[in-house]
């Protein structure tokens, strides 16, 4: 069904290199994609946002953009685009992309141009600045690790890289730049989009060049001007076209600046990405340590989000996962056995789709696909993690060390391919993949789903639903429960004397729901046994009255 309000959405993100390959190279393709529309019209998903499939040398697969215009020979061809637009809106299904504004790959002829002398009229277009007494100009540190400016030798200036010494950050200071991007934007709109996720946008505005205390963030993030130029990309680009959605990734901004990012009358962005909530298993706010998740404050941070943004009028992106998470039921579920695969990917689908916001599902997690569990650094193909590698190794880690951080916390984890069937590579492809198959493909795949009616995916199918015909799950009102509660998940929808109980418990024991929990009324979902005082391991209820 075709839904009216964009709010009312929901997302599929697909990853498509690691999607299907139509060509038997090893990697997925935009053909693959459409073979699977009708996979996903049953799924019954909205929009599918789709990672850069833009000309790319793909060192950061597809986040280093050489060409906006051009679609990345691996991929396929703008007529496949173009075809995929037509056989997706064919099926009521909608396409939002991936622009990376905020950096290009260092091949873009931009850079190529800027890089040339200090007179260049493209100098302009990236940060170029002289070192300090033969050091970069700042001690900021990129997120790929290493210091975040690298030298170039053809004019002995820095470029400012917050990611790989591949990507470099553009100057939004250049309006003439700030034009160009707008430009290439309403190309795409006119090509027939009808989304944009835009990748790491609130780092486009850059404070000051000052050496920082960590590593710098405080210089980028959510700078000076970013609401000025949000804005003036809105107005210059998709601002006028009515139901338009867009999704920017934000990392570690803040509540008061995502709801300024997405009110309406602000005229920014239909919503936002926020990653605080996956970073409760960071060991002092560090990544590349292993901990186990803290349940609290996964709670907490959810619940302040969602009741922050909703009565500051600004709209939640939700999701559990995507190409730069891990597994979500390897994560916060559990994926020890088969059963408590299921149950646990069940109850972390129920927990998420009846929070305010648009939910987004990470392909493979509609059928709880696991983390990756790769146990030879070689098998890894994630800059960010063999660079992770290097530095660890450099800092006296022993590699089993490392490769048990890898385990938990590697982007690879959700970038192998999504397993369709028992077939030798899931189905995925006929040659080699090019990022190793999960081991338990054979028990985990599509066509094991579909054909069981308890699978993980019909969870997601009914929640889509769900969504879909119940106005409370979008526009109603957010009241956590149980905050301190150590096992269960607890909130409440309330629109007009409508009501909706979600109760989840995040454990593989039972668990009492507490006697102040009023537990009658009828069931929307549940993906255990029992409708009772008594929460049975990883069982997951949502109750409408
Ligand atoms: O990610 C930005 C980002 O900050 C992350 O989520 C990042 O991957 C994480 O901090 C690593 O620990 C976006 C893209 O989603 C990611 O795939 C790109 O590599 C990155 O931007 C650069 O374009």
């Amino acid at each position: 069904m075709a839904v009216t309000d964009w709010r009312k959405s929901v997302v599929y993100q697909i990853y498509p290199k690691s999607f299907k390959d139509t060509t038997g190279n090893g990697q997925g393709d935009i053909n693959g994609i459409i073979e699977k529309l009708d996979y996903l019209k049953t799924l019954g998903v909205d929009y599918l946002w789709l990672t850069p499939v833009y000309r790319s040398p793909m060192n950061d697969n597809g986040y280093d953009i050489s060409d906006y215009y051009e679609i990345n020979p691996d991929f396929g061809t703008k007529e496949d685009f173009k075809r995929l637009l037509d056989e997706a809106h064919a099926r009521g299904i909608k396409i939002m992309s991936d622009i990376v504004i905020n950096h290009t790959s260092t091949e873009h002829n931009w850079f190529v141009e800027s890089r040339k002398s200090k007179d260049n009229p493209y100098r302009d277009y990236y940060i170029w600045k002289d070192g300090k007494d033969g050091q970069p100009p700042t001690n900021w540190e990129s997120k790929f690790g290493g210091n975040a400016w690298q030298l170039d030798p053809v004019t002995n200036q820095y470029y400012l890289r917050l990611f790989d010494v591949t990507q470099a950050d553009l100057n939004w200071e250049n309006e003439k730049l700030r034009n160009e991007i707008y430009d290439m934007i309403n190309y795409w709109i006119d090509f027939g989009m009808d989304g944009f996720r835009f990748d790491v946008i609130n780092l486009i505005s850059k404070a000051e060049y000052k050496d920082s205390d960590k590593i710098g963030k405080e210089f980028y993030t959510d700078g000076p001007r970013v609401h000025e130029f949000l804005n003036e990309m809105n107005r210059n680009t998709f601002g006028d076209k009515e139901g338009f959605m867009t999704v920017g990734e934000m990392s570690s901004t803040t509540l008061e600046h995502c709801i300024n990012y997405t009110r309406e009358d602000r005229h920014e962005l239909s919503s936002v990405f926020n990653f605080h909530h996956l970073k409760v298993d960071y060991k002092d706010g560090e990544k590349w340590t292993k901990m186990p998740f803290d349940f609290i404050e996964l709670k907490r941070i959810l619940f302040e989000w969602q009741v922050g943004i909703s009565k500051g009028g600004g709209w939640n992106a939700i999701f559990w996962c995507n190409h730069d998470q891990p597994r979500v039921v390897s994560r916060f579920g559990d994926d020890s056995t088969e059963e408590r695969r299921v149950k646990s990917a069940k109850m972390l689908a129920i927990t998420l789709h009846f929070l305010q916001g648009t939910p987004y599902i990470y392909q493979g997690e509609e059928i709880g696909m696991t983390n990756l569990y790769l146990d030879d650094i070689s098998q890894y193909r994630d800059i960010e993690s063999t660079n992770a590698y290097q530095i660890m190794s450099e800092n006296g880690f022993t590699n089993d060390a490392i490769l048990d951080i890898l385990q938990d916390k590697s982007r690879d984890n959700s970038r192998s391919p999504v397993q369709w069937d028992d077939s030798e590579n899931a189905g995925f492809t006929t040659d080699t993949p090019w990022i190793d198959v999960a081991k338990n493909y054979k028990q985990i795949n599509v066509k094991q789903a579909l054909a069981d009616k308890n699978s993980v995916f019909y969870t997601y199918q009914k929640l889509i639903a769900l969504r879909h015909n119940l106005d409370i799950i979008t526009y109603g009102e957010v009241k956590p429960l149980l905050e301190e509660h150590p096992q269960i998940f607890a909130y409440e929808r309330k629109l007009d004397d409508k009501s909706i109980l979600v109760l989840a418990n995040f454990t593989d024991e039972p668990v009492d729901v507490p006697s102040s929990i009023d537990i009658e009324g009828s069931i929307l979902i549940n993906n255990g046994t029992y409708h009772s005082n008594v929460l049975e391991p990883y069982q997951a209820i949502s109750i409408l009255r």
